[in-house]
């Protein structure tokens, strides 16, 4: 995809005070830490969601438009205990709450750290995610902290955990499986489409 224009195009704090956009939307979900920003600017190839090495740096939900036909959504991190519980049970609030309500959004991307694979908030909300009939896909960044054979084993290991669902391998750090990743968001963008008419 040639991007020639990036916006920011707003955030929300509290469920259902969502900036009123009508493109199509992905969102990137994942613990905190894990690389969501950092993708994200990878695929859009500027700096614009802000990346930390302090873990729960994202503490909203920010919207990013892109050549204004599509918009990706940065979710706060899950799973960081160093937040107070009471925020954390608000985050995770407006985070299901857009994933139920969100009138363009056509799919998640689940965000896994390949040294690391899926554990029970992965598996939670890939569950919660399919019960509300949302497409997702799974992604393992940080490749580069692998060799390519360990990556190759890791892989093998983490598509099983994930019950055998795609999975694809990116870095935010080298760049890898930015194309396919791209490819994979507008292959969703395209399904929601011809889901919309056929539900007309
Ligand atoms: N080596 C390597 N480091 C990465 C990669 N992606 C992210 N990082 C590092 O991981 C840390 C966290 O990255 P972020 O993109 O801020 O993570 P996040 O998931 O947005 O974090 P929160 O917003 O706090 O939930 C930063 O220090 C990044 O530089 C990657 O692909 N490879
Ligand atoms: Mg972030």
């Amino acid at each position: 995809m040639k991007i020639s224009n990036v916006e920011f195009a707003g955030a929300a704090m509290q469920p259902g005070r969502y900036p009123k956009l009508s493109q199509p939307e992905i969102a990137f979900a994942g613990r905190s830490n894990v690389g969501k920003s950092s993708l994200i600017n990878r695929l859009l190839n500027q700096k614009i969601a802000r990346t930390s090495q302090t873990p729960g740096r994202t503490r909203q939900l920010n919207f990013f438009t892109i050549n204004q036909a599509l918009t990706f959504v940065d979710l706060p991190g899950y799973g960081y205990a160093r937040v107070a519980k009471s925020e954390r049970t608000a985050w995770q609030r407006l985070i299901e709450d857009y994933l139920i309500h969100a009138p363009n959004l056509c799919g998640v991307v689940i965000i896994l750290d390949i040294r690391r694979g899926p554990e029970a908030e992965e598996a939670a909300l890939a569950d919660f995610l399919a019960y509300h009939d949302r497409p997702f896909l799974f992604v393992a960044t940080k490749c580069d902290k692998l060799k390519r054979n360990q990556r190759e084993k890791q892989r093998q290991i983490l598509r099983r955990q994930i019950g055998g669902e795609p999975l694809l391998l990116f870095s935010a750090r080298d760049g890898q499986g930015t194309d396919a990743l791209w490819q994979a968001m507008l292959t969703l963008t395209a399904a929601l489409e011809t889901k919309k008419i056929s539900d007309a």
